[in-house]
């Protein structure tokens, strides 16, 4: 993939999606799939991964990636608001329903996997313990510990979380398929399905072939303990080699050109 830079990005024309340059971060390939589900193009800029990203926090007010900035819009940062910003900007193809309660479960579901505190948080709290737990943390996990909450208290609960929030996608996968749908709400493809594609890399990549990540990366997501590893239950790992089938292309593209 070929990214632009935040300073070629300002003057741009269209929608502008700030990546992480390099890696397949979790909100960031949620964001591409959507977008890419819902044909609407996009300029990629980018963002080092838990780097200053000075320009960039004097352009869209933060450091994280994703962030989507459409013509003169305000910047947006959090899943809910790049997710309502792709609807808005093509009422085709629509990945959140219009029946208000079909609406709240496709929302939940997506708050509970890539919201605050929910299962993409917790994971990376772990992700980051085995550096945290050093003498002598690197710089950059202690940059990315104190920005997304980690301590040794979060850390112990993240477990319990991870499973309260598998046990219960598991389940509604279960209840789904009495009803004779492989999607997460309702009887077709939503924006639920598109976060936990992406957010179950988390516990197990794809393959090099279909994910080329850089191997320390691998490595961290890779869950290897019992207790997170089971969070993939065969029928949330079948769900998601679904999406990819069916509605997310591969390999994974974020390498930089
Ligand atoms: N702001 C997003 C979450 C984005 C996020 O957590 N981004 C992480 C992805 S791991 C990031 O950019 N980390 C690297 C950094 O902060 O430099 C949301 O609330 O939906």
């Amino acid at each position: 993939m070929r990214y632009f830079s935040v300073e070629e990005a300002i003057h741009a024309p269209g929608l502008r999606l700030v990546l992480t340059a390099g890696v397949p971060g979790p909100w960031g390939e949620a964001a591409k799939a959507i977008f890419a589900f819902k044909r609407i193009a996009y300029t990629p800029i980018l963002q080092q991964g838990g780097g200053d990203n000075d320009a960039l926090q004097k352009w869209t007010g933060q450091t994280s990636a994703p962030v989507a900035v459409y013509e003169d819009f305000p910047p947006v940062c959090h899943w809910f608001d790049l997710l309502m910003l792709a609807e808005r900007l093509s009422r085709e193809r629509r990945l959140v329903p219009e029946d208000c309660s079909a609406r709240i479960d496709v929302l939940g579901v997506s708050a509970l996997i890539a919201g605050a505190d929910g299962f993409g948080w917790q994971r990376r709290l772990q992700i980051l313990a085995p550096m945290l737990l050093l003498d002598e943390p690197p710089d950059i996990a202690v940059r990315l510990g104190l920005k997304y909450g980690w301590s040794k208290q979060t850390y112990a609960s993240a477990i319990d979380r991870l499973q309260a929030i598998s046990a219960e996608l598991d389940d509604r996968m279960l209840r789904q398929q009495d009803i004779g749908s492989d999607f997460m709400v309702g009887h077709t493809v939503t924006a639920a399905d598109f976060y936990w594609a992406n957010f179950a890399g988390m516990l197990k990549p794809l393959g090099p072939n279909d994910n080329p990540m850089p191997d320390y990366m691998r490595t961290a997501y890779t869950a290897v303990d019992e207790a997170t590893r089971d969070c993939l239950t065969p029928r949330l790992e079948a769900h998601r080699d679904r999406m990819y089938q069916e509605f997310i292309s591969l390999p994974l593209d974020f390498l930089q050109e």
